[in-house]
């Protein structure tokens, strides 16, 4: 057979290509290996930019939890995928991307670039089908690779490799994935950090959601008396918890952060309690023990001081902790009386504020309840980043840690819509939200296309101040001039309407009507709410990014 046959060969048993959706463009050198995916069972769904399909790809298989393939062009094909891929790698995202490349031959080839340098430099994988003879194990390794270790595996593809012919492949099953148990020794000093504390708190993040730990965490929680929190990717993790202060970090409610502030052992469950987490530190008080689990041990440590560090997986951890504890149950931070706090004042909607909007222009936190109130539960929301992330990353609630694709570990502009579109295939029973501003609507607008001729009934919120807010926000207070980072009024609501969206333009509370129409039927095609929204002040939790640039 062709090897490009024998790659699809290959994945489609070790990646169950029937169940699988595969991202991409299709151009001359990777239409033969998409087309042998897609004849051994895969769903292909074409974005229209190549980055959108990286993104797509990327929340797809945070979705999931499965490997996420993505097959793109040579080239530009790959170079425009790379803000995607970036973001998928630092993210650790398992994700296989099939990258034809030009034959080693080709050396004045338009299309010739150094594949796996440009892998290399943004943290993924480079790997290479290497001859025909090897293509169906090269690719195998590939996939193992970005299963096994999380990683997001860039696999070259020569033309000539693809073109040649191979033996149909003998592919061996993939060995379990063996989550590493943690040492009896570190189990024993995190146990007796437990019994030691009065305040502890839970801080569960990307490797708790991959280890699907909510109920070993929950039940070492209620043993030992500690409050939840979550990093911002596992947002939703504790959804329902009554000791749950949702996100930790610069989006943490003034109750939740008060009370992680105070607590005297915080335990980051794979999370790395970096600078977002813990406000730079701030939320860790003093004198306060830090404990990390990680099954990474590089991990630990990596962005501050700990005092108890455990490699091992997360579930595994929690449940040796807990037979630690020996049926023992510790009151902690646990009251009654904080417990009824906790359900009047943690969620950010119960905190009062006052109304900005007016002259045009709605409050984009009283747009932001009213949506969380009109919007089924079921629901998930993917977030662009921007000034405004903050408030569909407070306000709106999501009813676990799959309803909420957060992709900020390369804090590029633009991905939010083609997020949304992975996370909505891999949540079909949800309604997609993409939550967007202005200037990220504007940049990954491409996939609008994708969104409707799929007949995704999103709803695609639009924070529109007409700028980059960001920028706006963190200049202007210096008098420095703006003129490069504001933009005359757009109708984005129209551009949505152009692609064959619904469109509505959203300046005030009375203006959501269109919106409940929407929800109650068909919802035959995506909504598109263009929210002029205003934006007097600046965000807090963008003063807390800036400081880390
Ligand atoms: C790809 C990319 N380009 C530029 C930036 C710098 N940047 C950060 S926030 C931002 C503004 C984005 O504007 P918008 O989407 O309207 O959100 P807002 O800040 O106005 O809420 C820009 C340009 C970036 N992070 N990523
Ligand atoms: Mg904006």
């Amino acid at each position: 057979m062709l090897v490009s046959e024998a790659v699809g060969a290959t994945l489609a048993d070790l990646a169950d290509l029937g169940s699988q959706t595969v991202f991409g463009v299709v151009g001359s050198g990777n239409f033969h290996v998409t087309n042998a995916l897609i004849s051994r069972g895969a769903r292909f769904v074409a974005a229209r930019h190549e980055c959108g399909a990286a993104c797509a790809a990327d929340a797809w298989a945070r979705g999931t939890g499965r490997v996420g393939i993505l097959s793109v062009h040579q080239g530009p094909g790959l170079t425009n995928a790379l803000t995607g891929i970036t973001e998928a790698a630092k993210s650790r995202t398992p994700l296989l991307v099939l990258a034809p490349d030009v034959a080693g031959a080709a050396v004045r080839s338009n299309f010739r670039i150094d594949v796996a340098a440009l892998a290399a430099s943004v943290g993924a994988v480079p790997d290479r089908l290497y001859s025909p003879g090897t293509a169906a194990a090269d690719t195998a390794r590939a996939y193992q690779t970005a299963r096994r270790e999380r990683r997001t595996v860039v696999l070259a593809m020569p033309l000539d490799v693809q073109a040649a012919h191979c033996d149909p492949p003998q592919i061996a099953p993939l060995p379990p994935l063996d989550p590493p148990a943690p040492a009896p020794e570190a189990v024993a000093r995190l146990t007796e950090a437990l019994a030691r504390a009065a305040r502890p708190v839970f801080v569960a993040g990307r490797g708790a959601r991959v280890a699907g730990a909510r109920a070993d965490l929950e039940h070492l929680a209620e043993a030992s008396g500690a409050l939840l929190a979550t990093s911002a990717v596992a947002k939703g993790l504790f959804h329902g918890n009554p000791w749950d202060l949702g996100v930790s970090g610069g989006f943490a409610s003034p109750l939740a952060a008060e009370l992680i502030s105070q607590a005297d052992l915080v335990v980051g469950w794979g999370s790395s309690l970096n600078m977002w987490t813990m406000r730079h530190g701030r939320l860790i008080g003093p004198g306060a023990c830090v404990a990390q689990i990680d099954d990474d041990s590089a991990a630990i440590a990596a962005h501050r001081p700990v005092d108890v560090g455990v490699r091992g997986d997360v579930a595994l951890t929690a449940r040796a902790a807990l037979s630690g504890l020996a049926g023992r149950t510790l009151p902690g931070y646990r009251s009654g009386e904080l417990r009824s706090r906790i359900a009047r004042e943690v969620r950010w909607r119960d905190v009062p504020y006052t109304d900005e909007g007016g002259d045009g222009r709605i409050d984009p936190r009283t747009l932001t309840i009213a949506l969380d109130d009109l919007l089924p539960a079921e629901r998930v929301v993917a977030v662009d980043s921007g000034n405004f992330m903050g408030y569909p990353s407070m306000f709106l609630s999501v009813p676990d840690e799959n309803g909420f694709c957060f992709t900020q570990a390369y804090q590029s502009v633009g991905l939010g819509l083609a997020s949304a579109i992975g996370a909505a295939l891999a949540q079909p029973d949800r309604l997609p939200v993409a939550a967007l501003g202005d200037g990220g609507a504007l940049m990954g607008a491409s996939e609008l296309e994708t969104v409707v001729r799929l007949g995704l009934p999103m709803v695609i919120v639009i924070y529109d101040d007409e700028a980059y807010g960001a920028e706006v926000h963190h200049f202007g207070p210096d008098g420095f001039p703006l003129d490069t980072v504001r933009f005359p009024p757009a109708d984005i609501a129209a551009i949505g309407r152009g692609y064959g969206c619904a469109g509505v333009t959203v300046r005030g509370p009375g203006d959501l009507a269109p919106v409940r129409d929407w929800l109650a039927g068909p919802m035959d095609r995506p909504l598109v709410i263009d929210a002029k929204v205003a934006s007097a002040s600046g965000s807090w939790w963008l003063e807390e990014a800036f400081r880390g640039h």
